[in-house]
């Protein structure tokens, strides 16, 4: 079998720890470590020289290649187009949305550097597999400069409706980019769906009657691929946390009151103000919850260079310490917010102890904490997952209380169901959960992914 080249914007090298521990990162270690295969991208290094050199290393049957940016590089690249520009658009958030040409022009030159660095590691048989927004015309980079290996292409973030994405200037350029690749995966048939559309209305292409997509004078492939966790690895990694210091910390601080608990990193596609004003509505028009439960609210930060991520953060400051300050008694406080990264195995005792776990993003992707809650639970005891219609894990988690996170009267009335279901009932559906995140894991789209890569016919990547 061809070997694999997965591309991402952020490698984690063998030497480094998963911060984060972000669910692609696992994903890509473990796949690539039981395969073999590179990964290719940019090193977390800010160098004042533009790089000329890759760095390697190798852990087991896997590579790694990985190259340094500029700091201007990285500002237009990666804080200014991407995460200005692309993240809120691709949102639905056109009011934040912030277009610089510049910025434009130093992300698909960026993108060019990708290319120009990895194609002394590439060998002709190889299947290339990029990820993510950061990467959107990378495989036009690459057939620019002459490769023809099959090339494949995974939306990690929604994909918005045709009228949002034409908000963008430069579509065009980047969407030519991106149909250069032979299979482009979604998160869910809604996100594919966007660009059939897209495709349509604004590429003048075609979809034929078998799925395959005419744009741009190519021929493409396109599916929904929803992305998936090891839901087993997980759940036990929740039984095993059960004796840890931090879980019986927070045991011990909750006493006999409820948790109900939100994990994101600090994002505002992740809707924690909606949330907070949520539980305060719930602490108001259901007085018998107060000094009951307690929101626990973990939040990373994240992209604290860009303007917008520093305003949410004080946003949520205001608005825990407003909703603290009206229903707080001596011996209780109703929201605790850690603004700060955990390590995997306490967030997943967290998430076993809590009664209620709460993903309500304005809009997802996929949203891997809906998931990895379910796994965590004990499944004499299970909580009740209250999940957004908006994150593309709705699509699969069906037997959550699906909710609008803009409906703040309805998420306080599905956290006032949550809190009080009965165990027959909370069994039931998570029962129906666990089902479907075990069937679709995170080696499912892993392997449904690539085996639809490495079947495209060659000629397509000739
Ligand atoms: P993210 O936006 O980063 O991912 P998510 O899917 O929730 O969002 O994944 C976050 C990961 O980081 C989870 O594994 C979670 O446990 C971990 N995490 C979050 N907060 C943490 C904290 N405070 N401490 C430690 N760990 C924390 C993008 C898309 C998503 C898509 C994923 C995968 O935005 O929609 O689901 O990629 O495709």
């Amino acid at each position: 079998m061809s070997r694999l080249v997965v591309v991402s914007n952020r490698v984690i090298l063998p030497s480094e720890r998963i911060q984060r521990a972000g669910g692609l990162a696992v994903a890509i270690r473990e796949a690539l470590g039981r395969s073999g295969g590179l990964w290719f991208g940019w090193s977390g290094e800010i160098n004042e020289t533009p790089a000329s050199t890759t760095q390697t290393a190798s852990k087991g049957k896997m590579d790694f290649a990985v190259f340094d940016l500029t700091q201007s590089e990285f500002d237009g690249f990666y804080n200014q187009f991407a995460n200005s520009t692309l993240w809120p658009l691709f949102h639905y958030r056109i009011g934040l949305v912030k277009f610089s040409r510049a910025a434009f022009q130093t992300y698909l030159a960026v993108n060019g550097r990708f290319a120009e660095m990895l194609i002394p590691h590439l060998k002709r048989d190889d299947t290339i597999w990029i990820h993510d927004y950061q990467l959107l015309p990378l495989a036009g980079e690459l057939r620019k400069r002459g490769v023809t290996n099959k090339i494949g292409f995974f939306l990690h973030i929604p994909l918005p409706g045709v009228d949002t994405l034409a908000v963008l200037p430069g579509l065009n350029t980047l969407m030519r980019g991106l149909a250069a690749a032979d299979v482009i995966g979604f998160q869910t048939e809604r996100d594919l769906q966007s660009f059939k559309d897209y495709v349509r209305q604004e590429a003048g292409g075609i979809i034929g009657p078998n799925g395959t997509i005419t744009c741009f004078d190519r021929t493409i492939e396109a599916g929904a691929f929803p992305i998936g966790i090891d839901a087993p690895a997980f759940a036990t990694l929740a039984e095993k946390a059960v004796d840890k210091p931090e879980y019986l910390q927070l045991k011990e601080g909750l006493g006999a009151r409820k948790l109900m608990i939100a994990v994101d990193r600090l994002d505002y596609s992740k809707g924690i103000p909606n949330r907070f004003e949520a539980c305060e509505e719930l602490l108001r028009t259901h007085p018998e919850h107060r000094g009951a439960f307690e929101l626990v609210q973990i939040a990373s930060p994240s992209r604290t260079d860009v303007a917008s991520y520093r305003d949410l953060r004080r946003e949520i400051d205001r608005l825990s310490g407003r909703i603290n300050s009206a229903f707080s008694e001596v011996h209780w406080a109703p929201i605790r917010y850690l603004a700060r990264t955990y390590p995997r195995q306490s967030l997943a005792g967290f998430c076993r102890m809590a009664q209620v776990g709460v993903v309500t993003p304005l809009r997802d992707g996929m949203n891997m904490v809906a998931k990895e809650y379910i796994a965590a639970q004990d499944p004499n005891d299970p909580g009740v997952l209250v999940l957004s219609r908006f994150a593309g894990a709705a699509a699969e988690l069906g037997s959550a209380l699906i909710v609008n996170p803009f409906d703040v009267d309805q998420c306080a009335d599905a956290m006032h169901r949550a809190l009080i279901m009965p165990l027959d009932e909370r069994q039931a559906r998570w029962r129906t959960a666990m089902d479907t995140i075990t069937r679709n894991d995170v080696k499912a789209w892993w392997t449904s992914f690539t085996t639809r890569l490495r079947a495209v016919p060659a000629r397509a990547a000739a």
